[in-house]
């Protein structure tokens, strides 16, 4: 989908960070672009040389870090990544249309099948709902197609010199070597993300010291290698670690009754079903809500779009990613996977009075009119802003970039 490529760059890089980066898969960029290699950088060697010597103070051996960093290189497009990954979230519906989009839902569902034995053993040994695992992996690295061939070390080297956050990829080298140290990867196969975050489901070198596994038993604990057997189960080991209940959702879409009170929406909100119950708010099937322990209310897009209820898995979700379109975005799309339907709420118009199906509307028409947006997600970023621009050019008007519903009318 390339209307939303570069949208999706900006949604996935604003999301925090916990466990993990979340959004590799969200991600298209080329993996490799020119930025991405190595140029000379005298201040950059000088810091390395500084940080191999902090490293031997941690217990790395300098065999170890003569191997890591002698291969290390400076990498000024990890920098550009870091610096633009700001102050750029999307709504919840943007969100999910690409996160849960129809391609990421039958991918999963064939993922789901392709692997149920090993996602079966998974699930026996940690607890955690296959879809649940398959979709983290959908969202990470688009079910392992994006893994990120970056050098890691390069990449948290460049990051820690850098200095924006110095001490926390600091921390990440340091880890990165040590899982060296350990043997379970050689140097040149240590890739990944621009932000340091490997393999299939994009862990930190902190997260995997702390709960990767070895599920296939040969020794080591790759979630680098095409197969992605330690990988799915490092994901559940995870998860169950961090407290995840067996057996019970992440979270549901519920309907609010008519006059409902706001203001109990919230993660700081926390009530039995009963209570919830009691006061009105039933499935979308407009039944009592089961009672899958202490829950919250969620209205993300204000109190005419999709409500849910979010149970304990909710909270341990958000030790892979804290951010709660990520989280949602997990949630439903392994709902999706696991072969529910779609939200049954719709979305209210965004501020230009658009639903998304006068967005996706917009879009076939500007590229039918030859103003090509890439694709009809109805997510506009800047491919389907340039597109507008181009349009409003070429018919001697001004030139906003902005959707509008007149647009649309006189694009009819
Ligand atoms: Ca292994």
């Amino acid at each position: 989908m390339r209307a939303s490529r570069r949208t999706i760059v900006m949604l996935l890089m604003a999301t925090a960070v916990a466990g993990c980066v979340g959004g590799t898969a969200l991600r298209s960029l080329p993996d490799r672009e020119p930025s991405l290699r190595p140029v000379p950088n005298p201040a950059f060697d000088a810091w390395v040389e500084a940080f191999a010597g902090r490293a031997a103070a941690q217990g790395i051996s300098r065999a170890t870090i003569d191997r890591a960093l002698g291969a290390a290189g400076f990498l000024p497009g990890v920098i550009e990544r870091d610096r633009n990954q700001t102050e750029f979230t999307r709504s919840l519906e943007d969100y999910l249309a690409i996160a849960a989009s129809d391609e990421r839902v039958a991918t999963g569902r064939a993922m789901l099948n392709r692997h149920a034995g090993l996602l079966s053993r998974i699930e026996a040994r940690y607890g955690v709902d296959p879809a649940v695992v398959v979709a983290i992996w959908g969202l990470e690295s688009r079910y392992g197609e994006r893994r990120g061939d970056i050098s890691v070390v390069s990449a948290l080297a460049t990051l820690a010199y850098d200095g924006r956050r110095g001490a926390f990829f600091e921390q990440q080298l340091v880890a990165a070597l040590r899982i060296l140290e350990n043997g379970d990867i050689p140097v040149e196969r240590m890739t990944g993300s621009w932000a340091g975050a490997m393999g299939h489901t994009q862990f930190i070198p902190t997260s995997y010291l702390a709960y990767a596994v070895d599920f296939d038993g040969d020794g080591r604990r790759d979630i680098w290698s095409e197969d992605p057997t330690d990988a799915l189960a490092s994901t559940a080991a995870y998860l169950a670690r961090s407290g995840w209940q067996r057996g019970r959702p992440w979270g549901m879409e519920v309907r609010l009754p008519t006059g409902f009170d706001t203001s109990l929406a919230g993660r700081g909100t926390t009530r039995s079903v009963g209570a919830w119950n009691s006061l009105g708010v039933r499935t979308v099937g407009g039944r009592s809500v089961p009672d899958h322990g202490p829950a919250s209310l969620l209205i993300p897009s204000g109190p005419s779009g999709p409500a849910f209820l979010i149970f304990r898995n909710f909270t341990v979700l958000t030790r892979y990613n804290n951010a709660q379109n990520y989280v949602i975005g997990v949630g439903h799309l392994a709902d999706r996977i696991a072969g529910g339907p779609p939200l049954a709420a719709g979305f209210p118009p965004d501020a230009q009075g658009m639903t998304i199906s006068d967005r996706r509307e917009l879009q076939r028409r500007l590229t039918a009119a030859g103003f090509d947006t890439g694709g009809a997600d109805g997510v506009v970023g800047p491919d389907t802003r340039a597109a507008i621009s181009a349009y409003e050019r070429a018919a001697g008007m001004p030139v906003t970039g902005q959707p509008s519903m007149t647009l649309l009318a006189r694009l009819g």
